[in-house]
């Protein structure tokens, strides 16, 4: 049903990002060799779900065209979807890149703007992929430069789920193939996000398996006192963990071997409380 949910352990999403500042500038041809390649390497860390992404969702970027997101992500779809057997995510909004995205062998679709773009819906029901339905406050352009909640920033998030999950039901989609994500980072300070992951739990009553992505964030940048991303591996690995322990199904990264190493631990662990006390 959704990508590698089918066992209970949580599912590692490899991030691989096509943009041309994740990747050498030599040419189109060069950067869908360089993506594939990166593809395979998240493949054989450990990877159960790869997503693909083209447009750069980092705050205050600029928009990316229909066709140049095509053009970033179909061929590294096409070519990896041949290469691994694990399922491809299309990390996209747009209706005219899902379409494309899913005849290449895109398996799920992972949007951040949880099907609000004119369009995006339809398509996500028409083609009957997962979907990973994502809570953002605005637009990336603008979106840390106001980001406001009245109290209870986890309930907010919530009722905002429920919403999207609502209106996917209404358009048709199988509300058994939707995942719901809190979005950390997208319209969020970092008191938001740290109650957000702190909180985690309290999304479970929404009845649909947990995406988190935390990889690298700004927020784990905060916490260790303004460290650059480079430096953010463990805070990652430790976050994602966290997540995990508490109710992710699902975790979005970019160092997959360590989270994967640190999951099997809790997991060694976790099998033999199961057994201990059933
Ligand atoms: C710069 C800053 C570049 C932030 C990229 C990002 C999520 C996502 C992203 C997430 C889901 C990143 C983000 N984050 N999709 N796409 N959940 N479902 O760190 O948290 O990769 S883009």
């Amino acid at each position: 049903m959704l990508p590698g949910l089918s066992s209970n352990r949580c599912q590692v999403m490899g991030i691989l990002n096509v943009t041309p500042d994740s990747f050498s500038d030599g040419g189109r041809y060069i950067q869908v060799r360089d993506a594939v390649e990166q593809g395979l390497k998240l493949v054989a860390e450990g990877a159960d779900v790869i997503d693909v992404g083209g447009e750069s969702t980092r705050p205050g970027a600029t928009p990316v065209s229909v066709m140049e997101e095509i053009d970033r992500v179909v061929p590294v779809i096409a070519a990896l979807s041949k290469a691994v057997s694990v399922p491809i995510s299309v990390d996209t909004s747009k209706p005219e890149v899902m379409r494309p995205a899913v005849a290449a062998g895109a398996c799920m679709i992972n949007d951040v703007r949880a099907l609000r773009l004119p369009g995006a819906l339809e398509a996500a029901a028409a083609l009957g992929v997962p979907v990973c339905l994502m809570h953002m406050q605005g637009e990336p352009a603008t979106m840390q430069c106001n980001a406001h909640y009245k109290s209870d920033v986890v309930g907010e998030v919530m009722d905002f789920l429920a919403q999207r999950l609502a209106a996917c039901r209404a358009a048709g989609l199988d509300e058994q193939k939707l995942m719901i994500d809190p979005g950390f980072g997208f319209g969020k300070e970092l008191p938001h996000n740290l109650s957000l992951l702190a909180g985690l739990d309290r999304l479970k009553t929404l009845n649909r398996p947990i995406l988190v992505g935390v990889s690298r964030k700004s927020m784990l940048g905060q916490i260790l006192g303004q460290r650059p991303a480079a430096g953010r591996q463990a805070a990652s690995v430790a976050a994602a963990l966290w997540a995990a322990v508490h109710g992710a199904a699902m975790v979005r990264v970019h160092d997959v071997a360590p989270t994967v190493d640190a999951l099997r631990v809790w997991q060694a662990l976790a099998a033999v409380r199961a057994r201990a006390e059933p």
